[in-house]
Parts: structure tokens; C-alpha cells; sequence
């Protein structure tokens, strides 16, 4: 009899929002058999491929064994941290303080995220199909956002090194943190956090864990993905 496994996780393996779930499962420790990874990959015309069964809406997206969806990355490192609290280190605060931090970091990441988003949408080859008004003054204008974002992190966390909460293991602003700075650096070729100290030691001690190598991108994209929008 074949078991069936109990949660369904829809991903693209080197999507930055997918990437934050992926990173979180290995880091964790959460054994392959617990969760059934699915993945798609993006056709050249913006939609996805792969499983035909997939309910429409980005990814990650979580299934659970009674079909309920969770559609949103975080809402999804959530939900996991309670279904495994029993495996590795805590993630998602053991105190009212330490949640509330660690909440108030992953909002100031997703600021970060979007407002990356916007900037490479506007600066990027990869993106000019797609939107066709891409603009020098809003790719600065969202670059300056993100910045801001990303120095208020490192202001919050300058009395502590390596993880951003200052101790042994790291906890989910560094999952979604690390996501946002590898794929920008590696896919996209941007230089993302390298002025701020803070987060290039953030980012050396993240780079040294198991699990955290880079995935594969698809390399026809890569090379378009860091090209830059010739007037920028
Ligand atoms: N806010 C969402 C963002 C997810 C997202 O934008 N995912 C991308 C892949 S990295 C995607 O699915 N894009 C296609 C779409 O939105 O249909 C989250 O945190 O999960």
C-alpha cells in the first residue's frame, strides 16, 4: 500500500518567496516523508507548469491532509513552526518579546522583498516583457526603499553578530533574510546588503550552515536576469 504524504508544499525551487520554505524544511530538520515538495517552474509567457492540479495563486503554497491552502510564505513558516515544534531549535520566539521581535523583523524583510521586487522589475532584462514601462527614477526610487528597509535590520540587530537575533541557532527572519540576499546576489547579480556590515556578517555565518548552498537556476534565465536595462 502506498502512504500517502500528509502535507503538499507547491514550489519553484529557486524562487526567493519558495526558497524562504525550502531553506526552513532543511534547516529544521524536517524528514523528506513529512511533506510531498511539487514542483513547477515558470513558462516563458509569466504562468506556471508542472502540476496541472495546482490551485491557482503564487508559490509557496501548502496544502494540508484536509485540502485547507495556506498561500502565503510566512503564513506557511507558521503554520510549520507549530506542526514541528517537537524537531531542532525554536524558530518563531519562545516568549511574547521574542515573538513579537521576530515578527516585527520578518514584516521589515517583506518590506525589503516587495520593494527588491519592484527595483529589479524596473532594472532587469529579465523583467521587459513583462513591464514594459521600466523606469531609471522608480528602480532608484525602490532600490532607496528597500535600502532604507534593510539598514533599519541592520540598526535594530548592531548590538549582536552572526544570526540576527544574536544567538546559536538562527530563527525565521534569517531564513527569509537569507532567501532575499542569495537570490538577489546570485540570480540577479545585485550587490544587495554589501554596503551594510551587519548583514554581510549576517550573511557569511548563514552562508557556512548545511543546506544553505545556493540551488541551480535555470541558466538561460540567469544570464537575462543580470543583465541590466540598457539606460539604467
Ligand atoms: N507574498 C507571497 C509572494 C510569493 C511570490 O511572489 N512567489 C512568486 C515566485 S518566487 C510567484 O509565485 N510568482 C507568480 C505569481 O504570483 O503568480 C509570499 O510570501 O508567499
Amino acid at each position: 500500500m502506498q502512504l500517502q504524504s500528509p502535507l503538499k508544499l507547491w514550489v519553484i525551487r529557486w524562487g526567493p518567496y519558495p526558497r524562504r520554505v525550502l531553506l526552513y524544511l532543511k534547516i529544521k530538520g524536517v524528514p523528506n516523508e513529512d511533506i510531498e515538495i511539487v514542483n513547477m517552474e515558470f513558462t516563458a509567457t509569466g504562468g506556471m507548469s508542472g502540476d496541472p492540479d495546482k490551485p491557482a495563486g503564487s508559490v509557496p503554497m501548502l496544502q494540508l491532509e484536509d485540502g485547507s491552502l495556506i498561500r502565503q510564505s510566512m503564513g506557511i513558516l507558521q503554520y510549520l513552526e507549530e506542526r514541528f515544534a517537537h524537531i531542532g531549535s525554536n524558530m518563531s520566539g519562545t516568549s511574547a518579546l521574542e515573538r513579537a521581535q521576530i515578527r516585527d523583523m520578518c514584516s521589515l524583510v517583506d518590506e525589503a522583498a516587495a520593494q527588491t521586487h519592484v527595483y529589479m522589475s524596473h532594472a532587469s532584462k529579465i523583467f521587459t516583457r513583462l513591464n514594459p514601462h521600466q523606469s531609471k527614477v522608480e528602480a532608484e526610487r525602490s532600490e532607496a526603499l528597500r535600502d532604507k528597509a534593510l539598514r533599519t535590520l541592520a540598526d535594530w540587530t548592531s548590538d549582536t553578530r552572526g544570526f540576527l537575533m544574536g544567538g546559536e541557532n538562527p530563527t525565521l527572519p534569517d531564513i527569509v533574510l537569507f532567501a532575499l540576499m542569495q537570490s538577489y546576489r546570485v540570480f540577479y547579480g545585485d550587490d544587495i546588503g554589501k554596503s551594510m556590515p551587519r548583514l554581510e556578517d549576517f550573511y557569511n555565518k548563514m552562508s557556512g550552515l548545511d543546506g544553505t548552498e545556493a540551488p541551480e537556476y535555470p541558466a538561460h534565465m540567469e544570464s537575462i536576469a543580470k543583465q541590466r536595462v540598457v539606460e539604467l
